[in-house]
């Protein structure tokens, strides 16, 4: 039995520490030793507050480069930290397996209007399930519903900036579990231009007759054209399901053009540049669909129950309820003037990155950019991915390897992937990555010395750390950076 009465909780919020003292008091009495699960992280666990403590350190004297990764705020934080985690509520709002779910399901539903409203959507035309955990469960999920298993669909390749989801699979080996119970048929990007190629695409889609074409990309600096992949799905009658995890940010502002004018289905993560929990959502048409001509009615479109069907209980259990509200306030906020500047300022950032990269002679697949990210092409200064991550590692530059047009290797592919999301929300400005590009321009010229003089890749990491000379420019380097990077405000927690 708790011991305070409700007509307790109706008094001033002056009595709450009393009450806290009581309750406290009563689970010692009650033979929980001295437990009270109040506790701080630093009080409880040193060891962990302490790995915490050192991440977040990381992050703040580090130059957060994944294009992928963002600071999520502190009010979205407090909701993913909150005693939300404490509750199980299969279902759906109003239809629950559990008891006690009348908060989670005003919670729930206000993070699907938020979700609508973020993306300007019509509710009588568009529904959302806010439940998925992540991007990758949202992708199944979506697929589950609209495809049998082993029916086709096409992703844009996984080493060409597609996503393992998208139907990844090797010349040897079904990798994704889209390609173990779906047929995958890749398409890829033009190695000339590095850009997709459409009509490959199409002419692929006229003989693989896909059921789902996957719009949506994972390291590609350019714009999708839906309106042409729309074209392609009603010629071979497929649905088109636009990923935009990585975009979702940018769309949701307005900065870029959105895909739901030509999607049947839109996934999303919600942490890249949407910054907000790490959670999935999957948004479906809903309504009218068309309208026979010899009858006259109505055909409806029939996603809802499937999706929803797909989510809980094919693919998961109970909801992440504390991921569902900090991705409502995060949609809350992403629906704000301030959230538009932010992305209007990651699109401009990302430009002077990659001006400042060209100016420097440095290769980009696709030559610059029009979303969040860059992709270099380090081939034709002699050096790949790995090396160039490993070294920036060491300066506290936080970067990844990634496959360009024509690679064959993903442990040394040539290519390195660099996104503004994240320290455009440290307010990092144009003239700011103009400062990023010369700190990755001095570590790439580290690692092509040390490439010169070594063989192979752990060869090179082993140098790395051992070369005194070598070391001592690191280091130098590394403590300019960091200089640098925490000069810069931090969202989120102080200390955490
Ligand atoms: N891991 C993400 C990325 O870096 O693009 C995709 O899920």
């Amino acid at each position: 039995m708790l011991p305070f009465s409700l007509r307790r909780l109706a008094q001033p919020l002056r009595r709450l520490s009393h009450v806290r003292a009581q309750h406290t008091k009563t689970l010692s009495q009650a033979g929980n030793h001295s437990w009270t699960g109040q506790e701080s992280l630093a009080e409880g666990d040193p060891e962990m507050w302490d790995l915490v403590q050192k991440e977040k350190d990381r992050q703040c004297r580090g130059l957060e480069m994944i294009a992928s990764e963002n600071f999520c705020s502190r009010a979205a934080l407090e909701a993913l930290g909150s005693c939300l985690n404490n509750k199980y509520s299969e279902g759906y709002p109003g239809k629950r397996y559990y008891g006690g779910a009348e908060v989670v399901d005003q919670i729930e539903l206000l993070c699907q209007q938020r979700a609508l409203d973020a993306f300007n959507l019509d509710p009588k035309k568009w529904g959302v399930n806010v439940q998925p955990y992540s991007g990758s469960p949202a992708n199944f999920a979506a697929y589950t519903a609209l495809l049998q298993p082993h029916d086709r669909l096409m992703g844009l390749d996984l080493p060409d900036g597609g996503h393992l989801t998208h139907g990844y699979m090797s010349d040897v080996k079904r990798i994704s579990a889209t390609s173990i119970y779906f047929e995958s048929m890749p398409y890829k990007l033009n190695q000339a231009t590095g850009l997709i190629d459409y009509d490959q695409l199409e002419i692929t889609a006229r003989l693989f007759r896909p059921k789902l074409i996957i719009a949506g990309t994972s390291a590609y600096a350019r714009l999708i054209d839906y309106a042409r992949m729309r074209k392609v799905c009603d010629e071979v009658k497929a649905y088109l399901l636009a990923d935009m995890a990585h975009i979702s940010g940018l769309v949701a502002a307005g900065a870029i053009p959105s895909p739901f004018d030509h999607s049947d289905v839109v996934t999303s993560t919600t942490h890249k540049t949407l910054r907000g929990a790490r959670s999935g959502l999957i948004f479906y048409r809903k309504g009218v669909k068309s309208v026979d001509k010899k009858t006259g009615k109505e055909i409806l479109y029939n996603f809802e129950d499937k999706i929803n069907f797909s989510v809980f209980p094919s693919i998961q259990g109970g909801p992440h309820n504390h991921a569902i509200a900090a991705v409502a306030v995060a949609l809350k906020q992403a629906s704000s003037p301030m959230f538009r500047d932010y992305a209007i300022q990651v699109l401009k950032n990302a430009k002077s990155m990659a001006t400042a990269l060209l100016k420097k002679g440095y290769t980009l697949v696709s030559g610059g950019t029009d979303n969040h990210l860059v992709l270099v092409d380090l081939r034709p200064k002699g050096i790949d991915g790995a090396r160039a991550e490993r070294v920036l590692e060491l300066v506290s530059i936080t970067a990844n390897k990634n496959t360009c047009p024509g690679d064959k290797s993903a442990l040394t592919p040539g290519g390195l992937r660099l996104g503004a999301p994240a320290l455009t929300s440290r307010c990092f400005k144009e003239a700011d990555f103009e400062k990023v590009v010369d700190f990755i321009d001095e570590g790439i010229q580290i690692g092509l010395s040390v490439k010169q003089k070594t063989n192979k890749l752990q060869d090179f990491k082993n140098f790395l750390l051992e070369d005194q000379q070598t070391v001592k420019q690191i280091a130098d380097l590394r403590q300019r950076v960091e200089k640098f990077a925490r000069a810069f405000p931090m969202p989120g927690f102080e200390e955490r």
